[in-house]
């Protein structure tokens, strides 16, 4: 589509009916407010093109030899445990709030969905990056199976693990929700995904920092609004530490 079509898109087709004519179009006044609204349509255009960009992906040949392991490095509690002593067996991951059909897949059968495979770099607030491969489904994969709901507006991921004396949780919006490297990934490197980094499931969402990429992920939920959910800014960092919600990178 080109950018005048978009412009004309955007501003209702006035663009189109004054296209036509010659006198107004040249009027200065005119001018001004179509110049106006070209700007704020490029603005808005640019925006969407950066949040729908992908992040850089890499080769074998540039994975780290070593992936520190952040946070969390393995959950406490006697759930956690039993879960790993019988390799998540019985452990699923819910996917429900605000979608028609909610619905609990287990790890055999998230491995067994169809999946992406990633090379990305990982970049920590705390001054370190790493580059890993991560396999995983996307996730609007099985926002797109449960129906989400048209009033849904973030996507909430609850973990496994507590810090600062609270939940491990995330969030993102639906534009990081459907962008094709959005997964939630059950391998890194070609192996099933450890405990320290995250098992049996964790969040990549490439364009975001670290604290953003959720281990330990046991619940999806879609949500209207991060209101009332944990301390309602949408993450456990950003709860606590004032962290940024959106962490682009
Ligand atoms: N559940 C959970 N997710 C988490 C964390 C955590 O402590 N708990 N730490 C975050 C931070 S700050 C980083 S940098 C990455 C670290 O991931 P890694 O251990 O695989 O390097 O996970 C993020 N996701
Ligand atoms: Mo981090």
């Amino acid at each position: 589509m080109s950018l005048i079509t978009r412009r004309n898109a955007l501003i209702g087709g006035a663009g189109l009916v004054l296209a036509g004519c010659d006198k107004i179009t040249t009027s200065p006044t005119v001018q001004n407010v179509l110049s106006l609204g070209q700007k704020a349509n490029l603005t808005a255009q640019r925006l969407v093109q950066d949040r729908n960009a992908l992040a850089p992906e890499f080769t074998r040949a540039d994975l780290s030899p070593r992936f520190r392991e952040n946070g969390t490095r393995r959950p406490g509690g006697d759930d956690y445990n039993a879960m790993v002593a019988n390799n998540f067996a019985d452990w699923q991951l819910a996917v429900e709030g605000m979608v028609a059909r909610p619905f609990k897949l287990s790890l055999a059968q998230l491995r067994g969905a169809p999946a992406r495979t990633q090379i990305t770099r990982h970049d920590c607030v705390e001054g370190w990056s790493a580059i890993g491969e991560w396999t995983g489904v996307p996730l609007g994969l099985l926002l797109r199976r449960a129906g989400l709901s048209s009033n849904a507006r973030y996507i909430v991921f609850h973990c496994a693990d507590q810090l600062l004396g609270a939940q491990y949780y995330e969030s993102i919006d639906l534009v990081d929700a459907f962008h094709p490297q959005t997964i939630l990934a059950h391998t890194m490197n070609g192996q099933a995904l450890s405990v320290g980094h995250g098992a049996p499931i964790r969040l990549r969402v490439e364009r975001q920092l670290g604290y953003k990429q959720a281990k330990y992920v046991m619940r999806v939920e879609a949500v209207a609004s991060l209101d009332g959910i944990y301390g309602g800014k949408g993450g456990l960092w950003e709860d606590h530490s004032g962290y940024q919600w959106y962490a682009g990178i």
